[in-house]
């Protein structure tokens, strides 16, 4: 409500106080509301985001189980990033998988003084020998940039030498605000120099074949969403990138639809795939019971067989048929609670309709790091202004490919769709929120625990850095990063585990054994100096 965040951000100096507030907002159906977003944090608050290395290694290249994956760069960086995004993959027939592996040049302070090019290429060497991996790529951390290691070249060198790709990332921690410019990175490079490099006939591109971009299969969402369209007979030409492979990956242009996840960190590729391909992009959404039947739908109008709609109907019918009963059951349990949503670039929106399904309303949600589109809708792009931080990350220009563009729709008939589905278009989160509710762009943790102490939600989802300062408010914190090592969430079964997580978070009698700070302590009230200027 409008009088707890005056209350929450009161606290602050004028200047914080300024800044936040156009990163806030109260939803109001009648207005035409924008959001501050991407933009840096302010030095000294505590942000639960994280860096371009996370972004780009952690996020969209890492889940890629066939590469080898060098951290070029001290081992606490690469020790984070090793598995702890929880993308899942497992080994298909002799195909290698490296997925459980952490490889770091592991950079000490000698390196930093002289160079670690020497390190980087003798891990090279080392990961060919003992490894011999489908591709190699190499993730540039903060000192690297710093001390200006030239990766580029040694990944051409090693190209040459070992007669394998290898990808160099200049995705180096302080790049950008967030992971978002790490998303970016990747997303170019990918489509640069993998994307593209398998050309097939028109013969050999089965029909219903499609790719999933931004879906890193966690907690196994990708293979519950993969049984789903194979059980329909859908092909999937390349998951981007959860369980993916460099081999599935050089083949994504081989498809006659790309269906989008997670908008925010694929979407540079999409709207390219688009561009040089000619493959148009349709935003699905495959949390949450209606959402998913929604998404299906718009899958099969789009190919628009009546084979393939009445065939969608009945795998509907069937998945409905298997959970409805324990989905209702859950639902009692679960029935007239509130949630706060706070997580990355994606799931904050896409969890409501699910949590809504239960019976849970959303009353307050934000990003860590999404644009102002991932807010307001695509539509704004043309209105958001870029600042050096952003244009730091160059957009890569893309043309027509003359030998591989290939339209699998007339433009009258996609004209005709765009109408009626979100092909090429996000609406973002903010318009699927109710009026009353609020919208929070990079919420730091003081402002959690204010906003936590006076609205008191049932549930709080949120991921690791913020669970427990909710919990040992006696306030349930569920992780949609991690899902809490549960899952999967997406699709029919999944929003069954969900509930089913939701309903024993909420309903556990823990709850009532902590007591809050808040009713043991007395609360200090005041108020911090304004800076002197
Ligand atoms: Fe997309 Fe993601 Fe997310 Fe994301 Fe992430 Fe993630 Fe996330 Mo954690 S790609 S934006 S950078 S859906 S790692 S799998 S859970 S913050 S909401
Ligand atoms: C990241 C990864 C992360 C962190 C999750 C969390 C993930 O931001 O680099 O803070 O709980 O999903 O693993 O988003």
């Amino acid at each position: 409500c409008k009088k707890c965040l005056d209350k929450v951000i009161d606290t602050y100096p004028s200047k914080v106080k300024k800044n936040r507030q156009k990163h806030m907002l109260i939803k109001q159906s009648d207005e035409t509301q924008e959001i501050q977003a991407n933009t840096r944090t302010i030095p000294g608050i505590i942000t639960n985001r994280g860096c371009a290395f996370a972004g780009c290694k952690g996020v969209v290249i890492g889940p890629l189980r066939d590469m080898v994956h060098i951290v070029h760069g001290p081992v606490g960086c690469s020790y984070y990033a090793w598995g702890t995004r929880r993308n899942k993959a497992k080994t298909k027939g002799d195909e290698k998988n490296f997925i459980n592996y952490c490889f770091t040049t592991d950079m000490q302070e000698s390196d930093i003084v002289f160079g670690g090019e020497k390190k980087l290429k003798e891990a090279i060497r080392e990961a060919v020998e003992l490894f011999n991996p489908a591709a190699i790529t190499i993730s540039a951390t903060c000192p690297v940039g710093l001390i200006g290691d030239d990766i580029k070249s040694v990944a051409a060198e090693a190209e040459k030498e070992y007669g394998i790709q290898v990808l160099a990332f200049d995705c180096e921690g302080y790049k950008g605000v967030s992971q978002s410019a790490g998303h970016h990175i990747a997303n170019n490079i990918l489509m640069r120099d993998v994307i593209g490099k398998v050309e097939k006939s028109e013969k050999e591109i089965p029909k219903y074949s499609v790719n999933i971009l931004g879906e890193y299969n966690i907690g196994g969402d990708g293979w519950e969403i993969s049984r789903i369209l194979n059980k329909i007979g859908y092909e999937i030409v390349s998951i981007m990138t959860g369980d993916g492979t460099y081999e599935e990956l050089k083949n994504t242009h081989n498809a006659n639809l790309n269906v989008v996840q997670c908008h925010r960190s694929i979407n540079y590729i999409s709207e390219m795939l688009e561009t040089k391909y000619g493959t148009p992009w349709l935003k699905v959404n495959f949390i949450g019971v209606n959402e998913t039947i929604k998404t299906l739908r718009n899958m099969a109008e789009y190919f628009g067989d009546q084979e393939l709609i009445d065939r969608t109907e009945e795998v509907i019918a069937e998945e409905l048929s298997e959970i409805e009963e324990t989905f209702e059951m859950f639902k009692k349990m679960c029935e007239g609670k509130t949630a706060f949503l706070y997580v990355g670039g994606s799931r904050a929106h896409h969890y409501q309709g699910l949590l809504k399904e239960i019976g849970i309303d959303t009353v307050m949600a934000g990003y860590e790091f999404g644009h102002r589109d991932d807010y307001e809708g695509r539509d704004v792009i043309p209105y958001i202004k870029l600042d050096a931080d952003t244009r730091n990350i160059p957009d890569l220009h893309v043309e027509k490919d003359e030998k591989q563009y290939r339209l699998y729709l007339s433009p009258e008939r996609l004209q005709k769709l765009k109408e009626k589905m979100p092909l090429g278009q996000y609406a973002g989160l903010i318009k699927e929120m109710k009026d009353g509710t609020m919208v929070i762009d990079d919420l730091n943790h003081h402002e959690t625990e204010a906003l936590l102490k006076a609205v008191k939600p049932d549930v709080f989802c949120s991921g690791i850095k913020d669970k427990f300062i909710s919990q040992k408010m006696g306030i349930f914190s569920k992780q949609l990063h991690s899902y809490d090592y549960s899952g999967p969430y997406a699709g029919f079964k999944g929003a069954v585990i969900f509930a089913k997580d939701i309903s024993a978070g909420i309903n556990t009698p823990t709850w009532s054994y902590i007591t809050p700070p808040w009713k043991k302590e007395p609360i200090i009230e005041g108020k911090i100096n304004e800076e002197v200027n």
